[in-house]
């Protein structure tokens, strides 16, 4: 550990990392599919999960509630119980396949700050802070099952949009019928909005699902904004034909004509320094090995810095796709399901959480990197509400969205540190 260690003994901070290691297993065993983890938005993985995170939130002597989008809240009062919240999180829902510390890590440490910095009073637990300190277990920040992203923070700003509804998963459950199914009425989502003037601010650790941290060698960043995010589904139709029969100069293949798009993406992107665009999904229809594909459907996501930047390589995008299918012969189309725009972190945060990475370091250290986040969290959502800031822990070779997907002990030890210290940095700021 460095030697400068300020007000947290280094062996509760390597307890506590031990504890969020050792909770990262147990909710990756909570999971749709055995071997691999996969939890999704209003299912009953979701369900197992808020329940074990209520009883964590309870442990450290929070209140805890479900609110009305799903979403898993705890809150630690302060003496004063008019007094604003400090929102600290992340999300417990995952992507397919994936791997377990994305989202989940966040939320465990941020029980992990509370249990440091909690005071008892009266058989139980106060913020001795001049906020109080609520703790958000975000249930679907990756749009996994319904491709909308970021649906349980949108709720918590305010921002559920009615459109979402119709929104179906691969059975064709819609988002509305598996609300109900999961015991949620749709007409009280816009319950769980949070107001701005209840907030002081939101904080969220998260692993940087990228190589930079483990490049520089560094345990921890300040994130000085999200990614600007668009999600598209597209398809493309020429005509199926019979795959033996059928000479070239008479095709209108749209698998193809779909390939050659996912090529000029990444041509496109890769010339532009901070737009990336990856195309995750692909399909062929009627999907028969010996029938030309008459349709073909796939995906886009785009994401970039600022949001013009974005905004412009999507239209260079829209005019390649329409050559390639001009030239072949094909129609395409597009349906945006998700747009969010860019957010910066507030100032003030980045500099309690720099203060907090300060905390970790030897003496006369370097100063803590400073990264944008390509990857999109809740933060998003809740920038439109109240101010955001992030902490990055390194993640070793920066694979995320992947069972291979880590993060190490120590560091979170470090992170937890830096957490509570930026969390007591603000807590000292002039109101
Ligand atoms: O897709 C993302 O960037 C985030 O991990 N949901
Ligand atoms: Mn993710
Ligand atoms: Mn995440």
């Amino acid at each position: 550990m460095p030697a400068r260690l300020t007000s947290f003994p280094p062996d509760r901070l390597a307890t506590a990392a031990r504890r969020v290691m050792a909770r990262c297993d147990e909710l990756a065993r909570v999971t749709a599919t055995t071997g691999k983890i996969e939890r999704v938005y209003l299912s009953p993985e979701h369900a197992r999960v808020n329940r074990l995170a209520a009883e964590w939130m309870r442990e450290v002597g929070m209140t805890t509630r479900q609110d009305a989008a799903g979403n898993q809240l705890g809150r630690l009062e302060a003496a004063d119980a008019a007094a604003r919240a400090l929102l600290l999180g992340s999300h417990l829902d995952t992507v397919l396949d994936a791997g377990r510390f994305d989202g989940i890590v966040g939320v465990l440490m941020a029980l992990e700050v509370v249990r440091l910095l909690r005071e008892p009073v009266d058989g139980g637990f106060v913020s001795p802070l001049p906020f109080a300190l609520e703790v958000l277990a975000f249930s679907d920040e990756e749009g996994t099952r319904f491709g909308k992203a970021l649906l349980g923070s949108s709720a918590v700003a305010g921002s559920w949009n009615d459109e979402w509804w119709s929104l179906e998963d691969a059975d064709g459950t819609s988002l509305r019928q598996a609300f109900l199914e999961f015991g949620l009425d749709p007409a009280r989502v816009g319950e769980a909005a949070r107001r701005p003037d209840e907030l002081v601010g939101y904080l969220e650790a998260h692993i940087e699902q990228g190589p930079e941290l483990h490049r520089r060698g560094e345990s921890l960043a300040v994130v000085s904004s999200i990614a600007s995010a668009r999600r598209f589904q597209l398809q493309v139709e020429g005509e199926a034909r019979h795959a033996g029969g059928t000479p070239y100069d008479m095709r209108r293949d749209a698998l193809l004509g779909a390939s050659e798009a996912a090529l000029a993406v990444e041509r496109i992107c890769r010339s532009e320094h901070h737009i990336i665009g990856t195309v995750g999904q692909l399909e062929a229809f009627p999907g028969a090995v010996n029938i030309v594909p008459g349709e073909a459907r796939f995906s886009l996501d785009l994401r970039g810095e600022f949001d013009g930047e974005r905004d412009r390589v999507w239209d260079a995008i829209a005019r390649d796709l329409d050559e390639i299918m001009g030239r072949r012969g094909l129609r395409w189309r597009a349906r945006e399901v998700h747009n969010a725009a860019a957010v910066m972190c507030a100032p003030l945060l980045q500099d309690v959480i720099r203060e907090g990475i300060v905390s970790t370091l030897p003496r006369g250290a370097d100063a803590p990197p400073v990264i944008f986040s390509r990857a999109g969290h809740d933060g998003m959502a809740i920038g439109s509400i109240t101010d955001v800031g992030m902490l990055f822990l390194r993640n070793p070779d920066g694979i995320s969205h992947h069972p291979d997907e880590a993060v190490s002990a120590p560091d979170v030890a470090l992170g937890i540190q830096a957490f509570a210290e930026s969390v007591l940095h603000l807590a000292a700021e002039p109101a």
